[in-house]
């Protein structure tokens, strides 16, 4: 039986062999949903940026730039980070350029996978389908926030966990420890993250329905993968 692991923060990730594991980045609020939000619309892919001004010199004409930092729109940029930006039509068939504060972060910290997969609730079945047919040893990374463990990317962990549980053997704790707080969460997951500190600050900010939005399992049946240094659909 292959195994899976989950990584809560990026910060732990030297703990974790990478190589040879089908990598899945999960940034619940609101990174990948957004991501799998943008490919279910028909975007045609998204080039992930670490650094703000590396994503901001690439604009070109034909390109969009996505910036977040802090919850906030970057100035300048085209597109920020709520997954309702992400449904426009004029986004089908086009190219995005994307930073955000964690999300772009950590995929960009676990490029030495065999595969990186973009996980979210939204696209969760259609994910471990795919995990299952690939066969290798998975990880989960959470993206987290700022090298802290969240809730919500912990939430999802344990949900893929849990639907992959009958195929593969847990390594550390982390996925126990996932698998079990998404399991008491799982009938309201609006409301576990309510007092989260993401949903805070982003309550701060005035964005509320995103919230729930990005906590709907199974709405998109699309699963993004890094390749070559662009997310796109496979096939
Ligand atoms: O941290 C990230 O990458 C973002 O998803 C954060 S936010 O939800 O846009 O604030």
């Amino acid at each position: 039986m292959k195994s899976l692991d989950v990584c809560l923060s990026p910060e732990l990730l030297h703990l974790f062999p990478i190589k040879d594991r089908s990598v899945v980045i999960a940034d619940i609020l609101r990174a990948t949903s957004c991501m799998v939000t943008a490919f279910a619309h028909g975007v045609k892919a998204i080039k992930p940026y670490a650094s703000l001004e590396g994503c901001r010199n690439s604009k070109q004409p034909g390109i969009f730039i996505a910036g977040e930092r802090n919850g906030l729109k970057v100035e300048g940029f085209d597109l920020g980070n709520s997954p309702f930006e992400y449904m426009a039509p004029e986004l089908k068939g086009t190219v995005i350029h994307m930073t955000t504060t964690n999300g772009t972060q950590a995929i960009e910290k676990s490029a030495g996978g065999s595969a990186i997969f973009i996980g979210s609730f939204l696209n969760l079945s259609a994910l471990a389908d795919v995990l299952i047919k690939e066969n290798r040893d998975v990880l989960i990374v959470c993206a987290g926030w700022k090298g802290k463990v969240n809730l919500e990317d912990t939430l999802f962990a344990g949900a893929l966990a849990h639907l992959l549980s009958s195929h593969y053997n847990f390594e550390c704790d982390a996925p126990l420890i996932a698998e079990a707080v998404y399991l008491q969460a799982k009938n309201d997951l609006t409301e576990a993250v309510s007092q989260a500190s993401h949903t805070r600050r982003l309550n701060r900010l005035n964005i509320f329905k995103d919230i729930s939005f990005c906590l709907t399992p199974d709405q998109y049946p699309v699963v993004p993968c890094l390749q070559n240094g662009y997310i796109t659909l496979p096939g």
